[in-house]
């Protein structure tokens, strides 16, 4: 049995969509992150980076609970814990994990950041607006290409799909038209058929609010309480 530490986030569909494709044993365990469940200290022993997804293998390596948090980790693990989506062969499988590691470092942060400054930012700033939308753009665009040559983003189906898949779901967050990157939709609607992921992101669906947060979400999200998290009393001046 897994617990799976979750919010209907692009980050978080991840995790249920490999978990449904894997037919693996999960509970789903809801941090809602607008109201700041992420800083609680229960969930801090499992991610102490506040952040979702994680997930605990209630009978991991050995036979004892396993923590994890990282999506591209929980991604790795869980690959290797099925036998599925993830290869053997040492150079298929580096091809996964360069795609992974291009979702985690690339798309991850650049879309975040783009969906970030159009709709979450108090102040309109066109500077940042302008950086990360252009940022965002580009990664699409390396991705069409891509997907002109292969069918999926490592050749075949694999978790570097599953990474990156729940971000082009919310591309009107980042005002993208996918009619502009023909391959990418291509790709993004044979994914979307597939039962298990249709089954992942039905997982707490009603709860999804993206964008335009109000003013608890907003401090929750990015309020003092994360920029004070996990630092050091400050010492008080010698005398
Ligand atoms: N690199 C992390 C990113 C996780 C992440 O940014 N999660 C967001 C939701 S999409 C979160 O939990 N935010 C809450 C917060 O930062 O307080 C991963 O891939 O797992």
């Amino acid at each position: 049995m897994i617990d799976l530490y979750y919010w209907p986030t692009p980050n978080g569909h991840k995790i249920p969509i490999m978990l449904e494709e894997c037919g693996l044993e999960y509970r789903v365990k809801p941090v809602n992150m607008l109201e700041g469940e992420q800083f609680k200290p229960a969930f801090l022993k499992v991610n102490p980076n506040n952040k979702i997804p994680a997930i605990v293998d209630r009978k991991g390596p050995g036979g004892r609970p396993f923590a994890l948090f990282e999506s591209g980790a929980i991604l790795q693990y869980l690959a290797e814990k099925s036998g599925k989506l993830m290869p053997r062969d040492t150079r298929r499988r580096y091809t996964v994990i360069q795609w992974l590691t291009f979702q985690v470092a690339n798309v991850g942060p650049m879309f975040g950041q783009c969906g970030h400054f159009l709709g979450y930012a108090p102040r309109k700033i066109p500077y940042a607006i302008e950086r990360y939308r252009n940022e965002t753009l580009r990664l699409y665009g390396v991705m069409d290409r891509q997907l002109g040559r292969e069918e999926y983003l490592a050749g075949k189906y694999s978790i570097a799909d599953i990474a990156t898949w729940p971000w082009m779901r919310v591309r009107w967050l980042h005002k993208v038209d996918l009619d502009e990157f023909p391959n990418v939709k291509r790709w993004y609607e044979a994914i979307g058929a597939r039962p298990a992921v249709q089954r992942g992101v039905a997982l707490l669906e009603d709860r999804m609010k993206i964008g335009n947060p109000d003013e608890k979400a907003r401090e929750a999200l990015f309020g003092q309480s994360q920029l004070t998290q996990g630092r050091p009393a400050r010492r008080s001046k010698a005398r």
